[in-house]
C-alpha cells in the first residue's frame, strides 16, 4: 500500500479511537504473595488521576479513567464532586464505574450469589449506589465483575446461585438511567477454584439478556482458558449486538494482567480486525467501550501504561489497513491463502511512521515515552511519594 494511503487510513482510524485507563493500574499491586512497592506509585485518587493525565497528555487517546468505587470514592457518592474536580484538574474525565462486591468480609461466600439474602441485598445496594454515582459523574457504563463461586464440589447450589444472580441483575438494570449500560464481565476461575458463577461469555450473555436491553457483555482478554479463540467470541457478540466493551491485557497462563500485546500481539490485531470488518460491512461504528485492565507489579506504572497505549494504537492502526472489500471477495470464493495474506499484509505493515505523522499533526508527542521521560514528572513524583510509600509495606501473611 502506498505511504499516503497508509497515512490516510491510520489518521482516520486514530481520530476516532479512544481507550480508557484503569485508575487501579497506577497503584501498588502485587501477587497473592505480597506487594512490591514502587517509590512513584499512586496511593490516592488524586495521584492516580494525575498519573492517568500524563498518559493522556502524551498519547492523546485516553481522555477517560475507569474507577473502582471502594478504592477511589472513599465517601461513596459524597466523594463525587471532589473526584470530578481532581479529574478536571488533571485533564481527564471519569469513565466506567466499577462496583466492588468482592473485598468486604461479608462477601466470603459471594455477593449476588450468596446464600444469605441479607448479603445479596447489601451487594445489590452497593451496585445501586454505584449507578447513582455514575449518574453524578455522567458515566455511561457500570462495569460489573463478580468474584462469586465456590472452591470445593458440593459446597454450593449452582442453580440457586444462578437464579439469585439473575434476580440481582434484573433489579440493577431496572435502576439504570436510559443512557446507562450494565457491562457484565466473566472469568473462568480465581478467586473461586471449583466453580465461578459467571464463568464464560455464554453465561455473561444469558445474564445480560435476562437483565434487559441496556446490559451487554464485557470481554476481558485475560479471562479465558488457554487457546480459546477470543476473536470468535468477539465476532459472535458483535453479530448479536451484545458486545459492550473490553478490558485489554495480555496473558500467558491465567489472568496475568500483563501489558497488552506483550505475549501475543497478533491476537489483539485479530480482535480489532473482527470489529473493523464488522463496521465496514454494516457501515456503522460498533458501540464498544475499549478499556485497559492491567496490573504492573514490576514495570514502572506510567511507563507501562504508555507502552500499552502505544501498542494498542499500533495494532488498531494495523487492523485498519485491511482491505475489507478484497477480503470479503476472497472469503466468498474461498481463496484461503490470499485471504489469510490479506490479513498478514496489514499486520506486517510498519505503521509507526504514520502514527508519528498523525501525532505531529495533532500537536502531540511523536514519541510519547520519550516525551514523558523528558518531562521530569516521574522524578518529581518519586521525590514526593517515596517516603510515604516506603512506610506502607504489606506482606502476604
Ligand atoms: C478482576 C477483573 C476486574 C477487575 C478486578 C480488579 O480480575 O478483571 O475487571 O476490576 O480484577
Ligand atoms: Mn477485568
Ligand atoms: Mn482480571
Amino acid at each position: 500500500m502506498p505511504t499516503d494511503a497508509v497515512e490516510q487510513k491510520v489518521r482516520t482510524a486514530l481520530d476516532g479511537f479512544r481507550i480508557e485507563l484503569p485508575s487501579w493500574g497506577f497503584a501498588n499491586t502485587g501477587t497473592r504473595f505480597g506487594k512490591f512497592q514502587q517509590a512513584a506509585a499512586a496511593a490516592t485518587t488524586a495521584e492516580k488521576l494525575s498519573d492517568a493525565g500524563q498518559v493522556q497528555r502524551f498519547t492523546g487517546c485516553c481522555p477517560t479513567v475507569a474507577v473502582h468505587v471502594l478504592w477511589d470514592f472513599p465517601d461513596g457518592k459524597f466523594s463525587v464532586p471532589e473526584v470530578m474536580l481532581m479529574a478536571e484538574r488533571h485533564g481527564v474525565k471519569i469513565g466506567a464505574i466499577n462496583p466492588n462486591v468482592f473485598q468486604d468480609q461479608i462477601y466470603k461466600h459471594g455477593s449476588l450469589g450468596n446464600p444469605d439474602p441479607a448479603i445479596r441485598r447489601a451487594a445489590l445496594q452497593h451496585i445501586l449506589d454505584c449507578i447513582e454515582i455514575a449518574s453524578a459523574t455522567g458515566s455511561r457504563d457500570i462495569s460489573l465483575w463478580f468474584a462469586d463461586g465456590s472452591s470445593y464440589p458440593g459446597t454450593a447450589n449452582i442453580r440457586h446461585r444462578r437464579r439469585w444472580f439473575e434476580e440481582g441483575l434484573i433489579e440493577a438494570h431496572r435502576n439504570l438511567e436510559p443512557n446507562q449500560r450494565l457491562l457484565v464481565e466473566y472469568k473462568p476461575f480465581e478467586p473461586a477454584f471449583y466453580h465461578t458463577d459467571i464463568a464464560d461469555w455464554g453465561m455473561s450473555l444469558l445474564m445480560a439478556r435476562n437483565a434487559g436491553p441496556q446490559a451487554k457483555v464485557l470481554v476481558d482478554t485475560g479471562h479465558h482458558y488457554q487457546t480459546q479463540n477470543i476473536e470468535q467470541i468477539v465476532a459472535w457478540l458483535l453479530d448479536l449486538g451484545m458486545l459492550g466493551g473490553f478490558h485489554f491485557n495480555d496473558r500467558r497462563y491465567a489472568d496475568d494482567d500483563l501489558t497488552t500485546g506483550s505475549i501475543d500481539p497478533y491476537q489483539v490485531f485479530r480482535i480489532f480486525h473482527e470489529i473493523l470488518h464488522f463496521e465496514w460491512e454494516k457501515g456503522t461504528r460498533a458501540d464498544i467501550a475499549y478499556m485497559i485492565d492491567q496490573s504492573h507489579n514490576l514495570k514502572g506504572k506510567i511507563e507501562a501504561m504508555i507502552q500499552t497505549v502505544t501498542t494498542i494504537m499500533e495494532l488498531f492502526a494495523k487492523a485498519a489497513l485491511v482491505d475489507h472489500q478484497k477480503l470479503a471477495k476472497l472469503q466468498e470464493s474461498c481463496h484461503l491463502v490470499d485471504a489469510e495474506s490479506c490479513l498478514r499484509d496489514a499486520f506486517s505493515t510498519d505503521v509507526r511512521p504514520a502514527i508519528r505523522e498523525w501525532a505531529r499533526a495533532k500537536g502531540l508527542a511523536e514519541d510519547p515515552m520519550d516525551a514523558f521521560r523528558q518531562s521530569g514528572y516521574l522524578e518529581r513524583i518519586t521525590v514526593q511519594r517515596a517516603e510515604r510509600n516506603k512506610a506502607s509495606v504489606t506482606t502476604y501473611a
